[in-house]
């Protein structure tokens, strides 16, 4: 490709001011609803479903445009009971020895620990991989750039999609998630990012009384 090419921008809608500010609230208000779940119901979820929201992810920017991301989406049984015992091997390492007291007393609220059922009761645990450097067709490396910010975009897009969608998510990180390349296969340059946990909340779910921050705390306007 010369780096000359341009193309005409495709058509996106485009709304007056009235109608963009009703849009910019609507989804606002719907992302306000998104609330991490730990309680999951084993509800299937159709594979159509997850690709589409994969491949929303996929649409992220990236560090020179090389979508330095790959997803692993898996509802097979006993690859999710690997994953499972796996995780909690390192998690209760993580709560008895690793963890610092401090962090304990921040995680205290949420009310975690190292047992993860939802890991086999969920039907869908994606994990999502950064590919630190890409392979080319000779089989060389190529340099991948901003690799934890693009695929963190990617996830943000992934968690507004699946919501969107009507699913509840967990963005869970086991650490360190060594054992998720080893039980995928995945390749030597990717290391695991996340482990997004998909489904539809049990019935009756339960989640922590904690708040947002009040925008302002976040937010100057200078205009
Ligand atoms: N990975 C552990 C601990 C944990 C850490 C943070 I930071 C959280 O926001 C939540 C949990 C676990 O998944 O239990």
């Amino acid at each position: 490709m010369n780096h000359n090419d341009r193309i005409p921008l495709p058509e996106t809608p485009r709304y007056a001011d009235a109608e963009m500010l009703a849009r910019a609230r609507t989804f606002r208000d719907l992302m306000a609803l998104r609330r991490t779940v730990r309680n999951f119901s084993d509800r299937p979820v159709p594979r159509e479903v997850i690709l589409a929201c994969l491949e929303c992810a996929g649409t992220a920017p990236s560090g020179a445009n090389k979508q330095p991301w790959h997803f692993e989406a898996v509802a097979d049984p006993a690859l999710k009971r690997r994953i499972r015992l796996a995780a909690e091997e390192e998690e209760r390492k993580f709560y008895a020895e690793r963890a610092p007291r401090d962090w304990l007393d921040d995680l205290e609220p949420l009310g975690t620990n190292a047992d993860k059922p939802f890991l086999e009761t969920a039907p869908w645990l994606i994990a999502v991989f950064e590919q630190r450097y890409g392979i080319d067709v000779h089989g060389d490396k190529r340099k991948h750039y901003y690799t934890k910010e693009s695929v963190g975009l990617a996830t943000g897009l992934l968690i507004a999609a699946l919501h969107q969608a009507g699913l509840a998510t967990l963005t869970h990180t086991p650490s360190p998630m060594g054992f998720l390349g080893e039980i995928l296969e995945r390749p030597a340059g990717e290391k695991a990012f996340l482990l997004l946990v998909v489904g539809h909340p049990a019935a009756g779910a339960l989640v922590p009384d904690i708040r947002r921050k009040d925008p302002a705390q976040y937010i100057r306007l200078r205009d």
